[in-house]
């Protein structure tokens, strides 16, 4: 056993939480992301460490950049608050957006890494107050490219988590023109991953 399956089943078993196992897939895209991502460590040389350092000038390999970050697709079905938890685990949070521009690279990096407009979660969500949207970043909340009639606030009447059945989790792609959506946090969809350079 590798220590890097020792280190996720001890993830899963004490810093997942409510997150649920990973199939033996999904936790292969996961392993392979981890082993590619400049983590810096304790028992790296001096020389190693240097290494990191110039290298952060890009983005990990399968990592698309885009300004001052870098993007990941992760093609796992996973509710949203799961998703931004494996984002954590790799480093950073579920993708902010900012601008019309930006909206239309991390539309480009779903088409080629899915094959397809995939709806996709990113990490904006209202649960806290109704309405008020903020992202997991912590950055500013200020560009916003909603599909037609969104955000409608969908109401489930039974939900499946603590949400009252209401929508407050943000996707992008959505619907025939392929904006953002308020959906329901416990949808299962794929996510889109960002990571400071
Ligand atoms: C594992 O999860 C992936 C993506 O979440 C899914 O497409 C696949 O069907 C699952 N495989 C099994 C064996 O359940
Ligand atoms: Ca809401
Ligand atoms: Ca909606």
């Amino acid at each position: 056993m590798t220590m890097l399956t020792i280190f996720l089943l001890l993830s899963a078993a004490f810093a997942l939480g409510d997150a649920r196992d990973l199939n033996d897939t999904e936790n292969q895209i996961i392993e392979n992301l981890i082993r590619n991502l400049p983590i810096e460590s304790e028992e790296m040389g001096a020389k190693e460490k240097r290494e990191l350092q110039t290298r952060s000038s890009s983005c990990p390999p399968g990592w698309h950049r885009y300004g001052t970050h870098c993007y990941h697709y992760v093609p796992i079905m996973a509710k949203w608050p799961e998703a931004e938890h494996y984002c954590l685990l790799l480093g950073g949070n579920l993708a902010s957006v900012h601008s019309l521009s930006q909206y239309n690279f991390l539309r480009t990096v779903i088409l080629s890494s899915a094959n397809g407009a995939q709806r996709t979660w990113i990490g904006a969500n209202d649960a806290i107050k109704e309405g008020l949207w903020l992202w997991s970043d912590g950055s500013r909340f200020s560009y916003q490219n909603w599909g037609k009639g969104q955000p409608d606030n969908y109401n489930y009447v039974a939900g499946n988590d603590n949400t009252n059945g209401r929508e407050h989790c943000m996707e992008m792609n959505h619907g025939d023109d392929f904006g953002q959506n308020d959906a329901a946090c416990w949808t299962q969809l794929p996510f889109m991953c960002s990571r400071k350079l």
